[in-house]
């Protein structure tokens, strides 16, 4: 079987069961104007990724090998968002009111889309979702479930948010849970530090760390 190098061991590699989940990868993050710039973070650091995302993407797609996106983002309705997610973060700019990329985290607008060197190609998944985690109130689950898929490579944004929410999910649904290092960040160094050290520890209690280049080298 195929390992690729990784933390704290060898990730046993599935090359017919893994996809690759680039979570949360949408302008609202990473754009000035945006729910994360709203929220006083420097958005800068989540666009500096972005090189390291498009890479490892490419090594799944040249590999032939499933690729699954995740927006966080809310029904215009905002039937979806609960008051107790609404009522946090910056008062002056809310989930839902309207911002420089449009409505802040609402489906369908400009700032809610994925960045565009990331977009999603024919045949890819998309999961919308309204929670941190991507398999709360998603189809996520019975996707991966009918497509055969038993291992998650993570790339995206915020670590220690919505990546690490959606990893622990994962993990407790049985999934292999691999994080990409350099294709994941938050706007807080310390925290991404953090979270990956979390997942690594206790002989992988949440799943395995690993460089993008020893993902790419093995499953190309
Ligand atoms: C946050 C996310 N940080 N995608 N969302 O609110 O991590």
């Amino acid at each position: 079987m195929a390992e690729i190098k990784a933390q704290p061991f060898a990730f046993p590699l599935k090359r017919d069961a893994v996809a690759l989940i680039v979570i949360d990868m949408q302008r609202d993050f990473a754009e000035p104007g945006g729910f994360g710039a709203s929220l006083g973070n420097d958005v800068s650091r989540i666009a500096k990724i972005v090189p390291d995302v498009k890479r490892l993407l490419a090594g799944f797609r040249d590999a032939g090998l499933p690729v699954i996106h995740t927006m966080e983002c809310h029904k215009p309705d905002l039937s979806d968002l609960p008051p107790a997610k609404r009522d946090r973060g910056n008062p002056l700019l809310r989930i839902g009111d309207v911002g420089p990329m449009g409505r802040i985290l609402i489906a369908g607008e400009p700032g809610t889309a994925i960045l565009p060197e990331l977009a999603p190609i024919d045949g890819e998944i998309i999961i919308e979702k309204p929670g941190k985690g991507a398999f709360y109130a998603t189809d996520l689950g019975n996707i991966l479930t009918s497509k055969g898929i038993k291992q998650l490579v993570f790339a995206g944004v915020t670590t220690e948010v919505c990546v690490q929410t959606t990893m622990r999910e994962a993990n407790d649904r049985g999934y292999y849970c691999l994080l990409a290092e350099e294709a994941t960040e938050s706007y807080f160094p310390e925290f991404k530090a953090a979270a990956i050290a979390m997942i690594r520890a206790q002989g992988a209690i949440v799943g395995w760390t690993a460089r993008v280049d020893d993902i790419l080298e093995t499953i190309n």
